[in-house]
């Protein structure tokens, strides 16, 4: 008790007015006993010289870019020497919620999560804001009062549905018939991604969205809605595809060479990550552009953690840079291209 009563009274002298940072919590660091957890630990500590304790509900392994998200996270706890307390939640919020349960009951210093979806965060991010426990918001935004996380750290989605509508408008010179594969019903990037797409095409009444089904964000499922719509009559009249992300474009371009059609020719296809495998079908001409949405957030987030603990300021949002990649620039970047 002494140890929190010492902690409450440096956070009322050290907080900072734009920041609602909780108490630092005690921590016990027993294993965690949410399924699919792995912990990480080595060194690493606050000023006091205590040995920082994070709880990361991460939403699964739906695709390359989380892959890479993930392992950006882990490495970097590693680095901070951060006790990393990790949980995948199989793309199920339910899970989510029950991992940051998990994490509050067993007094992490802070928590991280990447929201699956926008709704549904209020009563759990409550719970931990009652336990006077910092969380930091990563990659999507819950739909929450700005009270009840510290900081949000990712990237514009609806700038990149932007990006891409321009480059699909001035390359099909303002005509295309439109077929749309999107992300996670009610995630951040599936909402964002088709506000921008949309807004960008506004502009060129020749640009027409036909069609528009979730592939759930996952190499899969963007395969299976590309065969149904190929087969389909609308099918027949789409020149160009977005895919909310590369995996989805990934399953499509296998469906549309099985169908017997040329990708990246008879069907311009555009998406959203920058991984590996995209980068090398823009390269086999197969894919035509790729907007960057970078998943390297470990550093940031372990950094911010550690500011946070130590009631240093931090900003309430940090917008990550996306770079971008066409058929001439991904032959470049691919040879050393890390995910
Ligand atoms: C974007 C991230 C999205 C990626 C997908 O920040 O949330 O989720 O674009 C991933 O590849 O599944």
């Amino acid at each position: 008790m002494a140890i929190r009563l010492k902690f409450r009274h440096a956070a009322a002298l050290g907080i900072i007015a734009a920041l609602s940072i909780g108490m630092v919590g005690c921590s016990n660091s027993g294993d965690t006993s949410a399924t699919n957890s792995t912990t990480t630990s080595s060194g690493g500590a606050t000023n006091s010289g205590k040995k920082i304790v994070m709880g990361f509900s991460q939403i699964g392994s739906e695709s390359g870019w989380r892959t890479a998200n993930t392992e950006s996270i882990k490495s970097a706890a590693e680095q901070a020497g951060i006790d990393l307390k990790f949980d995948d939640a199989q793309q199920k919020q339910e899970n989510q919620i029950k991992a940051i349960r998990n994490f509050i009951t067993q007094g992490v210093d802070v928590i991280a999560f990447s929201p699956v979806v926008e709704t549904g965060w209020k009563p759990v991010l409550e719970e931990a804001k009652k336990a006077n426990i910092p969380v930091i918001v990563s990659d999507r935004r819950p739909d929450v009062p700005d009270d009840l996380y510290v900081t949000f750290i990712g990237s514009d989605f609806v700038e990149e549905g932007k990006r891409v509508g321009e480059w699909l408008a001035k390359d099909m010179n303002g005509k295309a018939t439109i077929a749309e594969i999107t992300g996670t019903p009610g995630s951040a990037p599936a909402n964002d991604r088709s506000k921008g797409f949309e807004e960008a095409i506004k502009a060129y009444p020749g640009m027409k969205v036909v069609f528009s089904q979730t592939g759930d964000f996952t190499r899969a499922k963007g395969k299976e809605v590309a065969e149904a719509l190929l087969k389909s009559d609308v099918g027949k009249s789409i020149n160009a595809l977005f895919c909310h992300n590369d995996d989805m474009a990934l399953g499509a371009i296998q469906a549309i060479e099985e169908a017997g059609k040329k990708p990246g020719k008879d069907i311009v296809i555009v998406s959203i990550d920058g991984v590996h495998d995209a980068l090398q079908a823009l390269v086999d001409g197969k894919e035509n552009f790729v907007v960057e949405c970078n998943p390297l957030l470990g550093p940031v987030i372990m950094d911010t953690a550690k500011k946070v603990l130590n009631h240093e300021t931090v900003p309430k949002r940090t917008v990550m840079k996306d770079g971008e990649f066409d058929q001439t620039t991904a032959a470049k970047a691919l040879p050393d291209r890390k995910y």
